[in-house]
Formats: structure tokens, C-alpha cells, sequence
């Protein structure tokens, strides 16, 4: 068997496979966007935290850099079939954003310059399970994978990993965002194929 490096997030199956159900794999890196790629400086960036009370916080880049980043490794599988392993990226944890804050809510709404959305629960972001991420490959995150920066969640199917993040708003009941609006399952787990509402 492999070895698995530190800091590597792929989620293994009942049988330790490594392929989800229905994937196949890819060697590139494709890109996936609903809309046209949104251009943000670096100087306008902003990343705004809402509790579910409407408190909020906001981090503008440099704010962002001084936050300690950690290095994920992990597996990505995008709903349109293709998963690709061992991706590297460089960024924030996301329990670094709530730290001393009172979320007031259990689930997420992920939102992104140009209007995308997408959401889940909580405790799928926390807990070391997610980032925002600027660096992929050592480099910066280039626009049409998401830079700036983006959400990366690796364990939820790759919709779930919003590109071009500008906050993060808690809730206290499940608000579909882009995709889930559209029919795509609200949680999205590659393991359990849930990949429309009903699987
Ligand atoms: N803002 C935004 N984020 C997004 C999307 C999008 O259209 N807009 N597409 C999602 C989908 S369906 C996938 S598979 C991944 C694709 O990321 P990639 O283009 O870096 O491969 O981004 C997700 N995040
Ligand atoms: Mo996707």
C-alpha cells in the first residue's frame, strides 16, 4: 500500500480503495467555472465571516497572510466524473477564522465573487476538514482555478470548494446555494454518490 504523506485528506472507501464510486481519473487539472472568471486585486480582496446573528468579520489580504497556513494534500472529485489525486495547495485553515467567534449557526453558506454560492454543514469546514487556499502547486492559485483564493473542501464533492471566496455566512437552517438550487444533492458525498437530490 501507499504510503500516505503527512497532511494528506483523501478519504479512503469500505474496501481502502481510493476511487469513488462512478469516478474516474484524471491527470490534468480541468476547469469548471458556471460563469465567466472574476478578475479581483489583491488590494480589494476582502473575506467577510457572518454569524448566524449577523456579526461581522472581515479579513483583507495581508490579513489573510498572517494567518498560519498549513500545506493540505488531498483527492478532489468533481460531480461530472473526473477526481484527480495527491492535489497540493497553501492556505488558511478555516477554523482560523472562527476562532473567538460565536457562529450562532450549524450550517455555512460559501460565497464567491461573480455570485456563486454553495453550502454545507459547519462541522464540514471546521475541525481541520477545510481551507481557503491561495497557492496551488507552489505557485499562486491562478484566476480560473479560483485565485485569489478559494475554498477547498476536499471530502464533498468539488462544487462544494468555491472558487474566488468572499465570505462565509452562518445559518441556522440549510439555505441551498448555486448548484443545490439547481437539484445537485444538498451535502455531496463522493463516497455515497450523492450526487443529485434523492441519491
Ligand atoms: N465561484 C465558483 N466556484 C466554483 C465553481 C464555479 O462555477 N464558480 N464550480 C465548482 C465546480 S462544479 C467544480 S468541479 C470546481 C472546479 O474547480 P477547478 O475549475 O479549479 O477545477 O469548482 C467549483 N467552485
Ligand atoms: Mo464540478
Amino acid at each position: 500500500m501507499a504510503v500516505i504523506s503527512r497532511g494528506f485528506h483523501g478519504r479512503r472507501g469500505p474496501g481502502g480503495d481510493r476511487l469513488p464510486p462512478g469516478q474516474y481519473l484524471t491527470e490534468d487539472f480541468p476547469v469548471l467555472s458556471a460563469g465567466p472568471t472574476p478578475h479581483v486585486p489583491l488590494d480589494r480582496w476582502s473575506f467577510t465571516l457572518t454569524t448566524a446573528a449577523g456579526e461581522k468579520h472581515t479579513w483583507d489580504w495581508d490579513a489573510l497572510m498572517s494567518l498560519p497556513s498549513e500545506t493540505p494534500q488531498a483527492d478532489i472529485h468533481c460531480v461530472t466524473r473526473w477526481s484527480k489525486y495527491g492535489t497540493r495547495w497553501r492556505g488558511v485553515p478555516v477554523d482560523a477564522f472562527l476562532e473567538g467567534v460565536d457562529p450562532d449557526g450549524t450550517y455555512v453558506l460559501v460565497t464567491s465573487y461573480g455570485g456563486y454560492s454553495t453550502d454545507m454543514p459547519l462541522a464540514d469546514v471546521t475541525g481541520g476538514r477545510a481551507w481557503i487556499v491561495h497557492e496551488y502547486d507552489g505557485a499562486p492559485l491562478p484566476p480560473e482555478h479560483g485565485g485569489p483564493a478559494r475554498m477547498l473542501v476536499p471530502h464533498l464533492y468539488f462544487w462544494k470548494s468555491a472558487k474566488w471566496v468572499n465570505g462565509m455566512r452562518l445559518t441556522r437552517t440549510d439555505e441551498p446555494g448555486f448548484w443545490e438550487q439547481l437539484g445537485y444533492h444538498a451535502y455531496g458525498d463522493p463516497w455515497r454518490e450523492q450526487r443529485v437530490q434523492g441519491d
